[in-house]
């Protein structure tokens, strides 16, 4: 008897993302893709996160926005190498698709590199969608923003390996409840790491940190 095997047909993007996997692969680069609302933190996360891995783990950076490049000069002042993508030039996509990173990671030196991070474009919804070929994903929520996002847009938190709660040093001039966000966070996924963090005050960054270094370490393994 003849036995079918159903194959997952890739689209055009999983295919890229396949392409950009085996070659993140081979170079033995970490990929973290930082997703988020616009405003959230990302930007500011992702400075004092490397300053604090440099230069024990080697990083850098392609950015997304739409138009400018003042991220990508906040995150240059780190020193690590920066690309920045403005979707502007074609079309003003609200998320970095695999084909993308393919090309503007195949500018980068990336031998010595260990981790590179995908700062995403500001976008709750459609960064989620488009699988770029990391190996891990964190979503940035600011309790500025409201404990019930992870309800609202379920895909960013379900397809999450990580999620960063910044701006905890506003907590005392908001009406803001921690332990809804935790719950609903926990809802959409189960048992996801969050990570409660001031981003501009250096507050309980470590634990994040932590997290970090040992799944780049689990892949170099
Ligand atoms: N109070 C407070 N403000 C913060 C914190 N983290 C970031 N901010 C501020 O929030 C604003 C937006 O921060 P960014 O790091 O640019 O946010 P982003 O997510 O990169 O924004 P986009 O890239 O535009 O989507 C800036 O004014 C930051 O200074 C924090 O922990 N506490
Ligand atoms: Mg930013």
């Amino acid at each position: 008897m003849e036995i079918k095997v159903v194959k997952k047909v890739l689209d055009a993007n999983g295919t890229f993302a396949e392409r950009n996997r085996n070659k993140f692969h081979q170079k033995s680069v970490f990929v973290l893709n930082v997703m988020s609302s616009p405003g959230s933190g990302k930007t500011t996360t992702l400075v004092k996160t490397i300053d604090k891995l440099m230069p024990k783990i080697k990083c850098a950076v392609i950015v997304g926005d739409i138009c400018t490049t003042n991220d990508a000069d906040r995150l240059a002042t780190t020193g690590v190498e920066v690309v920045q993508v403005n979707t502007d030039e074609f079309g003003g996509d609200c998320h970095l698709a695999a084909h993308v990173i393919e090309k503007a990671s195949d500018n980068m030196e990336l031998d010595d590199v260990d981790l590179l991070i995908v700062e995403n474009v500001g976008n709750l919804v459609c960064p989620a969608e488009f699988d770029i070929g990391e190996d891990a994903r964190a979503v940035v929520l600011s309790v500025a923003e409201g404990e019930d996002k992870p309800i609202k847009y379920p895909l960013m938190f379900r397809e999450c390996d990580a999620a960063i709660l910044n701006k905890i040093d506003l907590l005392p001039y908001l009406d803001y409840n921690i332990e809804d966000a935790r719950n609903y966070i926990n809802q959409v996924h189960p048992g996801m790491p969050i990570f409660e963090i001031s981003a501009t005050k250096d507050e309980n960054l470590d634990p994040w940190l932590d997290w970090l270094i040992a799944k780049i370490e689990d892949k170099k393994k």
